[in-house]
Parts: C-alpha cells; sequence; structure tokens
C-alpha cells in the first residue's frame, strides 16, 4: 500500500541508449559489493561509482568472501579504489566454513544512522550480507553456477529492509550491466575525482586526456600521482561512451 509519496532529493539510475532503469532515489550511500570469488569486476566497480557520484550519492566498497583463497588478489585489485579515496571495508557475510559472518561491526559502523543501496553483480553476496545484517531478514541466497563461475540472479527485486530505527539498507537484484548513457564527459571527468587537481591544466580546453599533448592528467598517471589502471578505465569508458 502507498501511503506516502516524498520528494524525491536523489535518484540513482543506470541507462543505455533506449533507456533509463532506476535503482533507488532518497539513499545517503551507495554500498558496492565486490567478491573474491566470481571475481568482481573493476570496470562494474568504476561503473557504480560514477552513477553514484552524478547522482551526488557518497560510496564506499565492500569485499566479501575474504575466507577463500585468492583473497589477496582481490585486495590487489580493489587497490585502484583505495588509492583514489574509497574506503573498502572487508567481511565475510557468510564463510563457507559455516563459522560466523565477520566484520560486520566496522560495516554498521558505517551503515549507522544512514539509508544504503547495496549494488553488485549478481553471486557477490549481496542477499548474504543483507541476512548477516538483518537477522530476521531471510532473504534468499543462491548458489553459483559452477559451469559460468557466475551468480544466478538469484534476487529479482528490491527490498528495503530495517537494520535498527534509523538505518536501513536495500538489497537490489545483481545488474549484469551498469549502463552510463545518461552521463556526460564532465559527469565522467568529476566522477574521478583525484583529476580535479590537475584539470583546467591541459593545453587543450576540450581535452579528453586520451592523446593529447600537454595533458597533465596524462602525465601525472605516468609518475603515479593518479592511478594508471584508473586513467585506463577513464579513457575506456570515454571512448566506449563517445563522450
Ligand atoms: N565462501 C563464502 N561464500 C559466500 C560468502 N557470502 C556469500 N557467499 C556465497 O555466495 C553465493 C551467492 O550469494 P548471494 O547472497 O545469493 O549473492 P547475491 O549477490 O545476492 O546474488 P544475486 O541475488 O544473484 O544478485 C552463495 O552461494 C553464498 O553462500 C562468504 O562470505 N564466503
Ligand atoms: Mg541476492
Ligand atoms: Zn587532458
Amino acid at each position: 500500500m502507498i501511503e506516502k509519496v516524498l520528494p524525491r532529493r536523489n535518484y540513482l539510475e543506470r541507462s543505455d541508449a533506449y533507456k533509463q532503469k532506476g535503482i533507488a532515489a532518497n539513499v545517503d550511500q551507495v554500498l558496492v559489493l565486490a567478491a573474491v570469488e566470481p571475481r568482481a569486476s573493476e570496470e562494474f566497480i568504476t561503473r557504480v561509482l560514477l552513477i553514484a557520484h552524478a547522482a551526488g550519492v557518497p560510496a564506499l566498497i565492500a569485499l566479501n568472501k575474504t575466507d577463500i583463497p585468492g583473497t589477496d588478489g582481490a585486495r590487489t585489485r580493489l587497490r585502484m579504489f583505495s588509492s583514489a579515496g574509497y574506503e573498502i571495508i572487508e567481511v565475510k557475510a557468510k564463510p563457507r566454513d559455516g563459522t560466523l559472518p565477520s566484520a560486520q561491526e566496522a560495516l554498521l559502523a558505517r551503515l549507522s544512522g544512514k539509508s544504503t543501496v547495496l549494488v553488485g553483480q549478481s553471486g557477490m553476496g549481496k542477499s548474504s550480507l543483507i541476512n548477516a545484517l538483518v537477522p530476521d531478514a531471510a532473504a534468499v541466497i543462491g548458489e553459483l553456477s559452477a559451469a559460468l563461475k557466475a551468480g544466478k540472479h538469484t534476487t529479482t527485486f528490491s527490498r528495503l529492509y530495517r537494520i535498527d530505527g534509523n538505518s536501513t539498507i536495500i538489497d537490489c537484484p545483481g545488474m549484469q550491466e551498469v549502463g552510463i548513457h545518461h552521463l556526460s564527459h564532465r559527469d565522467l571527468e568529476a566522477g574521478f575525482h583525484e583529476f580535479a587537481p590537475y584539470l583546467g591544466g591541459c593545453r587543450f580546453a576540450n581535452c579528453r586526456h586520451l592523446h593529447e599533448p600537454d595533458c597533465p592528467i596524462r602525465t601525472h598517471a605516468q609518475s603515479g600521482q593518479i592511478n594508471s589502471e584508473r586513467l585506463a578505465l577513464f579513457q575506456k569508458l570515454v571512448t566506449e561512451t563517445g563522450t
């Protein structure tokens, strides 16, 4: 039953050339869930960070399944995000050996008093994390496909759960694509907020930081002040979206 429609203070959306898809509105933050296995895609995470930035919503990252081998490799792959200033919280929502979930305290502290939307690829353990945070949630958890080494899109609709009196979290279906068609070149640039000190220093006012000469974004990536993997993803997205 719809009781009341509140004014919209923000709106998180993704889009392709044909349509926009709303993810959530009026949230305080986005929690992007990555996992050791299935291997989280850095491009996926980057795209979520971009749509969050464009919606004016802060984002943080959690790495799940830190009980399984390969955790070190996953940590290394996520370093590009911590070097850009994003907080990464390690969790074990549903350890394989049946031990209790861990690192909930650090995460709960970040979720306290806020409304959070939890997004990630299928199989990262979003619903498992909901169950660990909200004892009576009973969110349905899926198996992984052995053949595809991927999630099976178990969650099919978004649902808001109450963690306590003033904290909520929304479980979403796993996303395959995070389209950023609604973002301009400026939105992309702004989403890579570590570029900010160097913007304006490019020789060309309309520099896209791809191959142009005298581009401080590129020279700072060469000298290490900007993470070069971040710049490579920025360039890939700029080229793909034609912005
Ligand atoms: N080893 C390990 N496995 C986990 C952990 N958390 C979740 N899993 C497993 O990951 C698989 C997928 O979990 P779900 O919670 O259904 O993943 P989801 O992100 O909600 O997936 P969708 O609803 O399809 O988007 C299940 O087999 C879980 O048991 C963890 O901390 N460690
Ligand atoms: Mg789920
Ligand atoms: Zn430039």
